[in-house]
């Protein structure tokens, strides 16, 4: 093991909402039974490679600030690639999140090859799966860059080149077959460039029907590998591109209708995401539940003044009380979980810093899971099923189940039917949630 993080204790503890010490857990607690289940196993934290060990804090302004000296140039790429990977597991096992999340390129980069690329990659992915073995730390998802190198500059299944279609096939049938071998619970696709920069030079059209060709092929490489997980797709309304065809949770189900692909896939929804699509993340996530393709979510927050996706890790218990809601009310997750798709901001960079960031980003949750789980079966349900009490009255159920024709409700109005507004209690809800938040504990 290695002691790259040797000011962190051996394993970052839990010592209650009193503690002042900044390297341990004031309400994540793995062990305590919450709505009938432990905390690790509603949360199910993972921390993301990429941000977390294969970013240097390189902006389009300027160079890397952090301290990751496996990044830097060298000729020795094997070498760095396992130094990374050490330093990634050292961090696992002392926070303690049981799961992590990777994507091919993370693990180990492009060599001159796909062959060389590959050899390299399977070696990482073998050491990968000894060192989970060791620590216990488990996979929550892995996926394919087929986004960073210049071949997808113009996507890689929604391409105009049938190659660059080949290409990715083949990076992701490699990094599935790596995520089934590391024992993952699913499998993602962000849609990376799938989608255009103008309508002048697209035919969105078949760009969608190649995507969805790709998405089949996935399933059925699913399938024939045994992988038992979710095939998870990612929304995000744009960036890099500026219309991403997985716009948010109602764009991909429709998108998984019309190519008959739902039950098959499901969603990846992160917040960031959903806010940059002009939606609430609960808002993301009851979508989903109710069309069925609720999967996993990438737990982070953007800023409320700009307007791209800012990777910052959660600190709003608010924010995410509303989202927990939502996810509890659904049935929480089976095999997905909450991934910390957020990175350092650029200045933060001693090496503890990273612990800060994840140990308040499972703080923030927990505290949001307990909020959640007091206002689940309270009054604010009791105050929703009230609100729709009309629909189970007998007129409800006359309208609901097609008796009612538009003629027959005509006349009930004309021979006297009025309506008697009830209030939506707003005000009185919102200070419920306050509450709940105040009480956590
Ligand atoms: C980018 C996405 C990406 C995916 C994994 O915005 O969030 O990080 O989660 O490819
Ligand atoms: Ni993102
Ligand atoms: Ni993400």
């Amino acid at each position: 093991m290695t002691d790259f993080f040797d000011t962190v204790p051996e394993r970052i503890a839990y010592e209650g909402p009193a503690s002042d010490n900044p390297l341990a857990f004031r309400w994540y607690d793995a062990d305590r039974v919450v709505a009938g289940k432990r905390m690790e196993d509603h949360l199910r934290f993972a921390v993301s490679y990429w941000h977390s060990f294969s970013w240097d804090g390189f902006d389009i302004f300027g160079a890397g600030t952090l301290d990751r000296p496996w990044l830097a140039p060298t000729s020795d790429p094997r070498a760095a690639a396992h130094r990374k990977m050490d330093v990634a597991f050292e961090f696992l096992e002392k926070l303690g999140a049981p799961f992590w999340c990777f994507h091919d390129r993370d693990l180990s980069p492009e060599l001159g090859s796909f062959v060389e690329t590959s050899a390299l990659f399977d070696e990482m992915v073998d050491l990968a799966g000894q060192h989970m073995e060791r620590t216990g730390m488990r996979l929550l998802w892995g996926t394919a860059n087929a986004f960073s190198h210049p071949r997808y500059m113009a996507g890689a299944a929604s391409n105009p080149d049938p190659e660059v279609f080949a290409y990715a096939a083949a990076q992701v049938c490699r990094a599935l077959e790596a995520t089934h071998r590391l024992g993952g619970q699913n499998y993602v696709l962000w849609g990376g460039r799938e989608g255009y920069e103008t309508l002048l030079n697209t035919d969105m059209g078949r760009e969608q029907a190649q995507l969805a060709r790709f998405l089949h092929l996935v399933i059925e490489h699913k399938r024939s590998i045994g992988f038992p997980g979710m095939i998870l797709l990612e929304p995000k309304p744009f960036e890099p591109t500026k219309h991403q065809y997985d716009y948010d949770v109602a764009a991909v189900h429709a998108f998984l209708q019309r190519f008959d692909l739902l039950g098959e896939v499901h969603v990846n929804i992160e917040v960031n995401h959903a806010t940059l699509s002009g939606h609430d993340f609960a808002h993301e996530v009851a979508a989903a539940f109710d069309a069925g393709v609720f999967g996993s979510i990438d737990a982070n927050a953007g800023d409320d003044r700009l307007g791209w996706d800012l990777d910052r890790f959660p600190v709003s218990v608010e924010q995410m009380t509303l989202g927990m809601l939502e996810i509890l009310r659904g049935g929480g997750f089976t095999t997905g979980g909450l991934n910390f798709d957020a990175k350092l901001r650029r200045q933060s960079v001693d090496r503890d810093d990273l612990f800060h960031a994840h140990i308040g980003g499972m703080d923030t949750m927990a505290r949001s899971l307990l909020a959640a789980s007091a206002l689940l079966d309270g009054e604010l349900s009791t105050a929703r099923d009230a609100r729709y009490a009309g629909w189970d009255s007998p007129f409800g159920q006359s309208i609901a189940s097609g008796e009612m024709t538009l003629r027959s409700l005509h006349d009930q109005v004309e021979a006297g039917l009025e309506p008697t507004p009830a209030s939506g209690r707003q005000e009185a809800l919102e200070t419920l949630v306050a509450r709940a938040i105040e009480r956590a504990s």
